[in-house]
C-alpha cells in the first residue's frame, strides 16, 4: 500500500475503513488474541495485509484454507482479516476473513464451479470503459450484474474522452442500458472529470475500478494520488487483446483519505450468484414480466407476453430482453453445475451434508 507523503506514521484503521460494523464481527476473535488487519495488496497469491502496528506478509492458516468451502472464503483484496502473528521468521497466518460489507464475485475462470472475489468491501464499485474503441455493451451488462449483486453502488467510467470525437453519445448509450447508474466521462491527459471520480472515495471509503486491460485504471488513481505510485500501460495500438499491465491487487491510500483498490484488467467475467443482480441491472425486464399472463413466462410465444409485447412497440430494446435471458440461461446452467459438483462432493469421500 502506498501511503501519503509524510512518511510512516502507524496506520489508523479507522482511516482505512474500520467500523462498528467490522469491530462487531472481530470482537471474537479480538477475545482469542488475533490482530486486526486489512489485506491491502495480493501480488502472485501473496497477501499484505495492514494492520494497527504496520504492514506484513501474512497468508491463510490451515484452518482458513480447511474450513472454507470453494475460493470465495479465501481473503481477497480490501478483505478484513484476523490474524495470527507470525514467531520467527513465519509470515503472519490470516485465520479468518472477517464477513463483508459487499463483494464483486465472479465465476472462477480456472474451476469449474467455483468463484473468485476480485474486490470486498467497496462503497463504491467504478465499471472502467474506454472511448478509443466501440462500447462492449455486453460485458458493461455483464458487469453491472455482477456490481448490483456485490452490494456496491456501481458507477460507469468512460476514460480516455480526448480519443472520442462524440463521449456524450457514448454516455447516452451507456445511459439506456444502465439505468439510474451514474455516468461519468474522464481524461487523463486534461485531467478532466478526474475530481468527480474521486468525490466517490471520500474519507475511509473504498471504491474499486474494474474494466478490460488498458482502459486506464492504473493512470487514474495516478491521477486520484497526484503521483505516480502504480505502474501504467505503454501507449500502443489496441490489438482487442490488451496485453496485462497490472497483475497485481492493491489498497491505494488517497490524499484526502478516501481508499481506491487497482486490479488487473478483466479477460472474462461469468455470472456467479446474481439473482438480486439481475433483478437491480435488469429491472426494465422484470417490471414488464410482472405483467405477463403466466408467472413463468419464458417470453418467447406465450399468450398475454407483457415483454414481447414492449418489444414489438418499440419501448424495450430486443437486445436488452436477448442479453437477460442468456445471462439467464448462463446462470441456469452454473446452478447445474454446482448441483453436480455438489453430488460429486457427497458421493465418494463422503463430505457432503447427511441426508434429509
Ligand atoms: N489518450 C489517453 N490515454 C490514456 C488515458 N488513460 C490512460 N491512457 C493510456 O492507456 C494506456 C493504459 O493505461 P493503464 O492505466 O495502464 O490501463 P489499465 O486499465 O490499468 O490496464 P491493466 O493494468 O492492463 O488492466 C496507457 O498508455 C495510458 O497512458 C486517457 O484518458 N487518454
Ligand atoms: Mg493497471
Ligand atoms: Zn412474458
Amino acid at each position: 500500500m502506498h501511503g501519503g507523503p509524510h512518511g510512516p506514521a502507524p496506520p489508523d484503521l479507522e482511516e482505512l475503513g474500520l467500523d462498528a460494523r467490522v469491530a462487531a464481527a472481530f470482537a471474537p476473535f479480538d477475545e482469542s488474541g488475533l490482530t486486526l488487519g486489512r489485506v491491502c495488496k495480493v501480488a502472485k497469491g501473496a497477501h499484505t495485509v495492514v494492520t494497527a502496528d504496520g504492514e506484513m506478509l501474512a497468508e491463510p492458516s490451515v484452518r482458513l484454507v480447511k474450513s472454507v468451502d470453494g475460493t470465495d472464503g479465501m481473503p481477497a483484496i480490501g478483505d478484513w482479516v484476523a490474524l495470527r502473528a507470525a514467531e520467527g521468521d513465519a509470515q503472519a497466518l490470516i485465520d479468518a476473513v472477517l464477513s463483508r460489507s459487499s463483494a464483486f464475485v465472479r465465476r472462477d475462470p480456472g474451476q469449474s464451479a467455483g468463484s473468485q472475489v476480485l474486490a470486498a468491501n467497496m462503497e463504491t464499485v467504478l465499471l472502467a470503459h474506454a472511448l478509443d474503441t466501440p462500447l462492449n455493451a455486453r460485458l458493461l451488462e455483464r458487469e453491472l450484474v455482477l456490481a448490483w449483486e456485490s452490494g456496491a453502488t456501481p458507477v460507469v467510467l468512460l476514460t480516455k474522452a480526448d480519443l472520442s470525437d462524440d463521449p456524450d453519445a457514448v454516455a447516452e448509450e451507456v445511459r439506456s442500458l444502465a439505468g439510474d447508474v451514474a455516468v461519468h466521462v474522464t481524461s487523463a491527459l486534461d485531467g478532466s472529470g478526474v475530481e468527480d471520480v474521486g468525490a466517490y472515495a471520500r474519507r475511509a471509503h473504498t471504491i474499486a475500478i474494474l474494466g478490460a486491460s488498458g482502459v486506464g485504471k492504473s493512470t487514474l488513481i495516478n491521477l486520484l494520488v497526484g503521483e505516480v505510485v502504480r505502474e501504467v500501460g505503454e501507449v500502443r495500438e489496441t490489438d482487442g487483446k490488451g496485453r496485462h499491465t497490472t497483475v497485481d491487487r492493491e489498497l491505494v491510500v488517497l490524499p484526502g483519505g478516501g481508499l481506491v483498490i487497482d486490479t488487473p484488467g478483466l479477460r472474462a467475467l461469468a455470472l456467479w450468484d446474481a439473482d438480486v443482480g439481475m433483478e437491480r441491472a435488469f429491472a426494465d425486464v422484470y417490471g414488464l414480466a410482472l405483467e405477463c399472463r403466466f408467472r413463468d413466462c419464458g417470453h418467447g410465444s406465450e399468450p398475454g407476453c407483457a415483454v414481447r409485447a414492449a418489444v414489438e412497440d418499440g419501448s424495450l430494446p430486443e437486445r436488452r430482453l436477448e442479453s437477460c435471458l442468456s445471462l439467464e440461461r448462463e446462470l441456469a446452467a452454473l446452478e447445474g453445475a454446482r448441483r453436480a459438483k455438489q453430488r460429486r462432493g457427497a458421493g465418494g469421500r463422503g463430505r457432503g451434508r447427511p441426508p434429509g
